[in-house]
């Protein structure tokens, strides 16, 4: 197990939009072992393999609050197979764009089909938390940062922000 480093915005390795994992190998289940290892030490409660420069279709997330039983899941070549009609708006962060919060809406509940661990093929209903970070980590495999949900102007004043932060550590 290893800790990967995560890419920060701006960086143009965010905008790719990934390939789908062809075979559910002992060398993904490895990089997927590292990307839940990376994220829970972040912390965060959800990764996508891009935000570790690994263009392929694939994410962890664990929802679960602090003091319970941990539930990792791992989602290769998800796909939406329904989403609610009704929307909900949820404030969200995302480890790629540090210190940042914005309110996104997004559709309320999802149903995802995807490969777990083993390759089988599962289906997942999700509401709340989960229903966010499904959707903000499938943004990700197709080069899509939550603040593109936002308008131009507060796009761009987080982006600047960033840009701006890393050229100070840059700087020393
Ligand atoms: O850790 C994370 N928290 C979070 C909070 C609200 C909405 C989405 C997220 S995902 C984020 C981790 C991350 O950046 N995943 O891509
Ligand atoms: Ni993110």
């Amino acid at each position: 197990m290893a800790l990967l480093p995560i890419i920060t915005a701006p960086d143009k390795r965010l905008e790719i939009v990934s390939t789908p994992v062809e075979a559910v190998t002992d060398e993904v289940r490895r990089q997927l072992d590292d990307m839940l290892e990376t994220m829970y030490a972040a912390p965060g409660i959800g990764l996508a393999a891009i935000q570790v420069g690994i263009p392929k279709r694939m994410l962890v997330i664990d929802v679960s609050r602090e003091g319970e039983e941990k539930r990792p899941l791992y989602i290769i070549n998800p796909e939406f197979t329904w989403v609610s009609d009704e929307d909900k708006v949820y404030e969200e962060g995302c480890l790629s764009l540090p210190e940042q919060y914005a309110e996104v809406a997004r559709p309320a509940e999802v149903k995802v089909s995807y490969l777990d661990y083993n390759g089988e093929k599962q289906e997942l209903h999700a509401d709340g938390l989960l229903a966010v970070c499904l959707q903000h980590e499938i943004d990700h495999l197709d080069g899509i940062l939550f603040v593109d949900h936002l308008s131009a102007l507060k796009r761009n004043m987080i982006l600047r922000k960033l840009l701006k932060q890393k050229r100070l550590a840059e700087a020393g």
